[in-house]
């Protein structure tokens, strides 16, 4: 068929931001909008003769992107296209066939844990041919594309049927529809020992029930083949595990506030272990019957047991790592068992360089993201994999009692101490309040204010001396690429941490995050370590409100969201 150039003007604002370009349906959905970012991505990359991958939760807008990507993809000369049926392809599972077909790329269609729906969220993510998101020099690259483009280029050929398994031509190209589950399946059976995970569950079938909440998120038919096919569990173990486009109205992240479904049913029931995922499958949270595990927690813990599974086994641990604001709970778990760790900018994409240069294995996020080197995403469904072998290897040892989520959170705090971890998002907050907070602490660090300062909770009488304030940048120890003004930092005298950040990934204004982190060693005590976390905060949260003078910027009283 003939290939046609469409002649279009650049749109404002197509930078993608921490995990791709996000924006509401209706943007994308304006002449040539979403056309110009995706010749934008073939402008930036090798297309001639490449394979490139293609897949995403599921949402609304997410078949007619496919098209168009086919479309311009084809005319711009990738032989070959391999999509998920019903363009659904999870994050992970996207990640695991870039890698497994040796593909150049892939091109992912989601806007992760954002609602979907025609007034929602839609967005578009490129990933590279180590199967993981663009560094920042691709993305760069990207941006700067979109602001000079004037053309785009198109095949004529009639729609791909996405709902057919197969090998079909389109025009000059080639494309697969393929199995969305299958290769993802596969390759977690070769990481857990399900075998022991079986055996522990089906002989722990009235103690240590098991339900997962797929949000109406990608996740729900990888989760309904890895609980009931694989491991065997009733049905009742699932739950909202149809992808909908719009999620089913909810919004689909995991975490205490927005996951009420996978909550309310857990302690109604008294579920021992409940687990769910976000929109496209990368984040997951760990919450049983009184035991919320904060994923800062949870990656110190796999990391420290991760003998119990049989990829790191056999392979080693070759280093952990965290994003910046994550707590430090992992580093202590590298310097007992002496292995490398790493701390780098938020966001995936700081991950892939460490993996591939052999340096690092496990690592996690605080926003509920945790993974390893077995693919260059973050993986929900691994996670939560991780932890029922963790606690299958773990009840192993224990014939008499059997051990639950809250017996391995206290034995690890017994060994390492807890580091209280709380995060507060402001979410779309005006931009100008969001830009004036951070002037406002840039003030403060270029005239070191409030270093030496000492600053009293006024609730619970605790003192906290500013010990230092900085901009966090990263240099990359493989590539030594630069990542500037990636947060600000205060540290307190008594190793407490208050960090304050912009979201990349917001659709609408600005978005504020402050992490705030405070360690208690073993000594203090089982009473201590096993405090509630926002009571165990309370002080220095106060304390790195008043020093922001955050409400005073933002105009606004309360967080929307705490996790
Ligand atoms: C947020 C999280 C970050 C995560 C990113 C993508 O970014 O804080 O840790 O990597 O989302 O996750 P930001 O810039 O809004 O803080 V996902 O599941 O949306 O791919
Ligand atoms: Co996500």
């Amino acid at each position: 068929p003939s290939i046609q150039e469409i002649p279009t003007k650049p749109f404002d604002g197509q930078k993608p931001g921490t995990s791709g370009l996000r924006k509401r349906v209706k943007v994308f959905q304006q002449e040539h909008y979403t056309e110009n970012f995706i010749q934008s991505i073939f402008n930036s990359i090798e297309a001639k003769g490449s394979t490139l991958v293609i897949g995403g939760d599921g949402r609304y807008f997410s078949p007619e992107t496919v098209q168009t990507i086919l479309k311009i993809g084809s005319a711009n000369g990738v032989t070959k296209f391999i999509v998920g049926k019903d363009s659904i392809l999870s994050t992970p599972a996207v990640s695991n066939i870039i890698r497994k077909y040796k593909a150049n790329g892939g091109i992912l269609l989601t806007a992760s844990h954002n609602p979907g729906g025609p007034d929602k969220d839609f967005g578009i993510k490129y990933n590279v041919s180590n199967g993981g998101p663009a560094p920042e020099n691709v993305t760069n690259k990207i941006y700067e594309k979109t602001k000079t483009i004037k053309s785009y280029k198109v095949i004529e050929a009639p729609p791909v049927d996405l709902s057919k398994i197969g090998d079909f031509s389109y025009g000059p190209s080639a494309v697969s529809i393929i199995d969305s589950v299958a290769d993802y399946v596969e390759l977690l059976e070769s990481i857990f020992d399900f075998p022991l995970i079986k055996s522990f569950l089906s002989s722990h079938s009235n103690d240590f029930r098991v339900l997962f909440d797929g949000l109406h998120g990608v996740t729900g038919p990888y989760a309904k083949a890895l609980f009931l096919d694989v491991l065997g569990l009733p049905e009742s173990s699932v739950q909202n595990c149809i992808p909908l486009p719009d999620f089913g109205g909810g919004h689909p992240d995991p975490n205490l506030t927005y996951a009420h479904t996978l909550v309310d049913a857990v302690e109604k029931n008294g579920i021992e272990f409940g687990a769910a995922s976000d929109g496209d499958g990368d984040r997951n949270m760990i919450y049983g019957k009184g035991a919320f595990v904060t994923p800062s927690d949870s990656v110190a813990i796999i990391a420290h047991w991760a003998d119990a599974i049989p990829y790191f086994k056999k392979g080693g641990v070759k280093g952990l790592a965290r994003s910046m604001p994550t707590s430090k709970a992992i580093d202590l778990v590298a310097q007992k068992k002496g292995f490398e760790y790493f701390e780098v900018p938020t966001g995936w994409k700081f991950f892939g360089n460490l993996m591939d240069a052999g340096r690092l294995s496990i690592c996690g996020e605080e926003s509920f993201g945790t993974g390893s080197d077995h693919i260059r995403e973050k993986d929900g469904l691994w996670a939560v994999i991780a932890w029922l072998n963790i606690l299958a290897a773990a009840n192993r040892e224990s014939p008499n009692k059997l051990l639950g989520i809250n017996d391995l959170l206290y034995a690890h705090y017994a060994t390492y101490g807890r580091s209280f971890f709380s995060r507060y998002d402001y979410e779309e907050v005006p931009s100008t309040g969001a830009n004036a907070l951070v002037a406002h602490l840039n003030l403060a660090l270029d005239s070191s204010s409030l270093t030496n300062t000492e600053h009293t909770s006024a609730s619970t009488g605790t003192k906290f001396t500013v010990s230092g304030l900085y901009d966090f940048a990263y240099t990359d120890p493989i590539d030594h690429s630069v990542s500037k003004n990636q947060g600000q930092v205060i540290t307190f005298s008594d190793g407490s941490r208050v960090v304050f950040r912009l979201s990349g990934t917001g659709s609408e204004g600005a978005t504020v995050r402050m992490y705030v982190e405070r360690y208690v060693a073993p000594e203090a005590g089982a009473e201590e370590l096993k405090r509630d976390a926002a009571e165990g905060l309370k002080g220095l949260i106060e304390v790195a409100l008043e020093l922001s003078q955050l409400k005073k910027f933002l105009g606004v009283d309360k967080p929307t969201v705490i996790t």
